[in-house]
């Protein structure tokens, strides 16, 4: 009799650019921005600036787990406050792509106060204040994959 052998596969998760070192960044248009109707206009001025979207998402964090992603932040005065407004109310999660994607999207967004922000960047244009500034960018190439893993599984970025 013969025996019927059937190949096993491993399927791998298909490889994009987004893999490779320093061409990601992760981003979150904030409660404020996503309440004020201005997440397609922020989603624009990525795309404008040459950052592909490889994912992206409308979520609700809890406390615990906006705590969780600013757990870097704990020890700092403005924590509590930070972890009531990101979690207030719905915001956007993507992740981006671009060359140098981190440093060049932390220059798109502008300074964390937009009273210091440069003209042109996204913070000067739709950030309220300090604490309310409409858009989140990760600070490191490792924190990039870190917190776009926080949010996305290999499966859901294109
Ligand atoms: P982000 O992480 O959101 O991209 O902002 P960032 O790097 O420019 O600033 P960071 O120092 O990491 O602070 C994280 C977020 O905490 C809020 N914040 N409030 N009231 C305050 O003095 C104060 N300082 C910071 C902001 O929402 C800031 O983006
Ligand atoms: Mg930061």
């Amino acid at each position: 009799m013969r025996i019927l052998r059937f190949q096993t596969h491993t399927f791998a998760a298909p490889k994009t650019q987004a893999s490779m070192a320093g061409t990601i960044t992760f981003t979150m248009i904030k409660p404020e921005a996503v309440a004020a109707g201005n997440s397609g206009a922020i989603l624009n001025k990525m795309e404008g600036a040459g950052f592909r979207i490889v994912a992206l998402k409308k979520i609700q964090l809890s406390a615990q787990r906006a705590g969780k992603f600013y757990e870097v932040h704990a020890e700092r005065p403005f924590y509590g406050e930070l972890v009531e407004y990101m979690s207030s109310g719905p915001i956007f999660a993507a992740v981006l792509e671009k060359e140098n994607a981190m440093s060049d999207f932390r220059a798109l967004i502008g300074a964390t106060d937009p009273t210091e922000a440069a003209d042109g960047t996204i913070r000067k244009e739709f950030a309220e204040s300090k604490a309310k500034n409409a858009v989140h960018g990760s600070d490191s190439d490792e924190n990039a994959a870190l917190e776009a893993s926080f949010f996305f599984s290999d499966l859901e970025r294109f």
